[in-house]
């Protein structure tokens, strides 16, 4: 049977229905408060920003998943600010929504906000990383990676790698977000795995915002100031991504001349991994709005949820990417 490509007054129709869809999605609409009348769930969601891959997917993951439940998802990005983020807390706070989740672009100077949530009886939900408050009662649950074991898998794939060395491995790292959560624990774990090998040295660390344009500039100074350097750990793809492009410049091979690994496992980083320009991936998931959707449902209801909830994941060689990609959704 032919089929018939659909019609321009189709398309027409099925565009209106969508970008109605997302604007509930993006919650222009007022009816916070308390699920509104009509039982809807509200759901303040402050973002980190759209620094990375990982974030843009795990924004994605996030607006589909509160349209699939039903739930009206007011969404902020706070472009890596601080500041940005209390101030959208306050506005979802102000406006009563029923639930609150974010995302803490770093780790400290939340409580004052959110114990302004609890007060006004807001739970709060933290997704993808972490706060270091002592008050746990400040929130929920917290739903994301072990960050740390992130990078002790990383470190130890290396010291793996290097065992037979005999003389000293020169490594630099690109730091994510200062004080974020994810660098703060990369960096710690992959210290610890290394230890193992007192060859293995890191010569020099910085950070490079999680961003391409942070890592390729980082990695430009990192060349000129160190002659020999055998390793690159990077705690994301996009900083791995952009290095690439400095190390290229400077005549090196990546991937030869200088072993990269980084963490996430987003397309692009999979892409450049089968490519034998990354050697290896600790993978981090940014798909973490079913489970987070999930979660504000049982809190919204009063329901008891674990204090945290823990991302599965796992790690890939070159051979293990080039496997994997042709699925790879984000
Ligand atoms: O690894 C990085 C992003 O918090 C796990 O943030 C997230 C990290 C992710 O910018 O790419």
């Amino acid at each position: 049977m032919r089929t018939h490509p659909p019609s321009r007054k189709v398309i027409a129709v099925l565009a209106a229905a969508l970008l109605a869809t997302g604007v509930a999605a993006c919650g222009n609409s007022d009816t916070g408060g308390s699920g509104g009348d009509d039982g809807t769930i509200t759901l303040g969601f402050s973002q980190v920003g759209a620094e990375s891959g990982w974030r843009t997917a795990n924004t994605t993951s996030i607006k589909e998943a509160a349209t699939e439940a039903g739930i009206d998802l007011k969404f902020d990005d706070a472009q890596q600010k601080q500041e940005n983020q209390i101030k959208a807390i306050r506005n979802f706070v102000q406006q009563k929504v029923d639930v609150i989740a974010f995302s803490p672009v770093v780790e400290s100077g939340w409580d004052t906000v959110l114990k302004e949530a609890r007060d006004a009886k807001i739970p709060v939900i933290l997704t993808d990383r972490s706060v270091d408050s002592a008050d746990k009662s400040l929130y929920k649950t917290f739903l994301g990676s072990d960050f740390v074991k992130e990078g002790r898998l990383a470190g130890e794939w290396l010291v793996e790698q290097k065992k037979a060395a005999t003389g000293p491995v020169t490594i630099v790292e690109l730091q994510g977000t200062t004080g974020s959560a994810p660098a703060n624990d990369r960096k710690k774990g992959f210290a610890e795995a290394i230890a193992a090998n007192p060859n293995l040295k890191i010569v020099a660390s910085q950070s490079g915002d999680f961003t391409r344009a942070g890592g390729k500039q980082v990695m430009e100074q990192f060349l000129k100031a160190n002659p020999k350097i055998d390793v690159l750990f990077a705690h994301n793809d996009d900083m791995g991504l952009g290095a690439l492009e400095a190390i290229t410049a400077a005549g090196k091979v990546p991937g030869k001349d200088i072993t990269i690994i980084t963490v996430d496992a987003v397309k692009d980083g999979m892409q450049a991994l089968a490519d034998g320009k990354f050697n290896f991936i600790a993978e981090c998931s940014p798909l973490l709005g079913p489970q987070l959707m999930d979660l504000v449902e049982k809190v919204h209801n009063g329901e008891e949820v674990p204090a945290r909830i823990e991302t599965q994941e796992t790690t890939f060689t070159q051979e293990q990417a080039k496997e994997a990609l042709p699925n790879r959704k984000y």
